[in-house]
């Protein structure tokens, strides 16, 4: 079944200029990118992006990282793909994360995991109204889906 998650490449994979690199893996996957865009995080987006964690020790450091520089934000979409990209992103602390994914090849630290990725579906349709606009989200088809998906 096709979703669309929320994608977040974070300050520090910015400015490391690991944003190639990232969305290579995503696009070499079969996954679509139908929204993108840079910008940098108002501490109030901040708050809300990371609601959960409000009461949390690290919630004033988290907002920091995050509002410190040009985030990109993306929706991708491809066959349940919510699960999958976590997967790809890795564990929240990257000494845990598995060697190949994202978080495990290219992190350290925990406060500096480079990557955000909705961990469900009603995540994901939490985030993706928090930083797009449904008129942001293109509509279109890739030549090779028919080699990606066995069905339409
Ligand atoms: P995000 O939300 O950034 O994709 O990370 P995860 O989904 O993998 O992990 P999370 O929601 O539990 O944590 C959000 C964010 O907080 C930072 N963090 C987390 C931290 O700085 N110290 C901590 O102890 C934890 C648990 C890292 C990710």
């Amino acid at each position: 079944m096709k979703e669309m998650s929320f994608l977040m490449l974070k300050p520090d994979a910015v400015k490391r200029k690991l944003s190639g690199e990232i969305i290579s893996r995503l696009e070499n996957k079969g996954l679509k990118i139908v929204a993108a865009k840079m910008l940098i995080i108002t501490p109030e987006l901040a708050e809300k992006h990371y609601g959960e964690h409000s009461e949390k020790p690290f919630f004033k450091d988290l907002v920091d990282y995050i509002t410190s520089g040009p985030v990109l934000a993306m929706v991708i979409e491809g066959g349940e793909c919510i699960s999958l990209i976590r997967k790809m992103v890795g564990a929240t602390n990257p000494k845990e994360a598995s060697l190949g994914t994202i978080r495990g090849d290219y992190a350290i630290d925990t406060g500096r995991n480079i990557i955000h990725a909705s961990d469900s579906p009603a995540s994901a349709t939490r985030e993706i109204a928090l930083f797009f606009d449904d008129s942001e989200i293109c509509s279109y088809t890739l030549p090779d889906e028919e080699l990606i998906y066995e069905e339409p």
